[in-house]
């Protein structure tokens, strides 16, 4: 049976991969693209959207989102993905243009359609948080929420202590984590070292040699160099398809718990962090009012090793 999948996204290079699987991927039905502002610009976001669309052949409905965070100042993120988020390849503007509806709307009537659909959310959360503004109820019509961020028990990417789409947006990541929807987090952490695509994974995706895979590996020529500055790893990090892979086969997520997070949202060096109550302290009233927002909802299930091998086999399937 075909699966239903909703991805809210704000397209820069590892973005159009995970879409890239997805569109992709037999057995997926993507319903619908929200974009939202994060990595890049609402409409370089869009932009980059509908690109990626084309080139997998899908028409695939992109709606335009929240042009900014909830609360905070806009911070994209080119210095990471090059000028136009894709590696600064000038690729041609897409054909489509995106639909006239708002994000925020077409998602909320996406999950009466399509009770019990998977989101996939690829960016801040700060189109989600408006939608559960608007209706606290949806949490029962959604599924699996796959959210790609935060950075369990580690160091972020951003700041020592906060991953970039948490940080973008602490306030709406705090209202979907305290939400009561069924997240499984897919922290930045589980990119990193042997899962980042290696020079050899790199050749073998040049060999595949297909406009997917060469697409694959051009757009993020711009990570690759940023990724080896900022941790020194040599080889492309890939955040949003390791959490597709995730959304695409639950077993490639080898070692998950389930805990309560609370996001940290009060001071500038702790903003954005992912806080998981591994202990369990939120069940103790000594806790209850730190964790008001939390301890009354299903816990998060959070993933702490991939399936290396798996998830990057399911990107090369997606590439042929
Ligand atoms: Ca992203």
């Amino acid at each position: 049976m075909e699966r239903l999948f909703w991805i809210d996204t704000d397209t820069a290079s590892d973005d159009a991969v995970a879409l890239m699987m997805a569109l992709r991927s037999p057995g997926i039905h993507v319903v619908g693209v929200s974009i939202v502002s994060g990595n890049m610009p609402l409409t370089q976001g869009t932009r980059n959207a509908l690109y990626t669309a084309e080139l997998c052949g899908s028409d695939v409905p992109v709606y335009v989102g929240e042009d900014r965070p909830l609360l905070r100042a806009r911070a994209h993120a080119q210095w990471f993905h090059g000028e136009d988020g894709m590696g600064n390849q000038n690729y041609p503007a897409p054909k489509r243009t995106p639909e006239p509806t708002h994000a925020v709307d077409a998602f909320l009537q996406a999950t009466h359609d399509h009770p019990g659909l998977t989101l996939v959310t690829l960016g801040p959360l700060t189109n989600i948080a408006k939608v559960l503004e608007r209706d606290p109820a949806l949490v029962d019509r959604v599924g699996r929420c796959v959210v790609m961020g935060g950075n369990p028990c580690c160091e972020g990417n951003v700041t020592p202590a906060a991953e970039y789409n948490i940080w973008c947006d602490p306030e709406a990541a705090k209202a979907v984590f305290g939400s009561g929807m069924p997240i499984e987090m897919v922290g930045w952490q589980l990119s990193t070292g042997e899962a980042n695509l290696s020079e050899t994974d790199i050749a073998h995706v040049r060999s595949i040699d297909t406009p997917l895979a060469h697409f694959t590996i051009d757009c993020n020529a711009h990570v690759m160099a940023a990724n080896k500055t900022q941790t020194g790893d040599v080889g492309i990090s890939l955040p949003d398809p390791t959490a597709m892979a995730v959304a695409l086969d639950p077993a490639v997520a080898v070692e998950c718990s389930e805990h309560h997070v609370q996001i940290a949202c009060a001071d500038e060096l702790t903003r954005g962090m992912t806080v998981v109550d591994r202990l369990n302290v939120s069940a103790d009233d000594r806790n209850k009012d730190t964790w008001s927002d939390t301890r009354n909802t299903p816990p998060c299930r959070i993933v702490w090793a991939l399936d290396i091998p798996g998830w990057k086999q399911l990107l090369y399937d997606a590439l042929r």
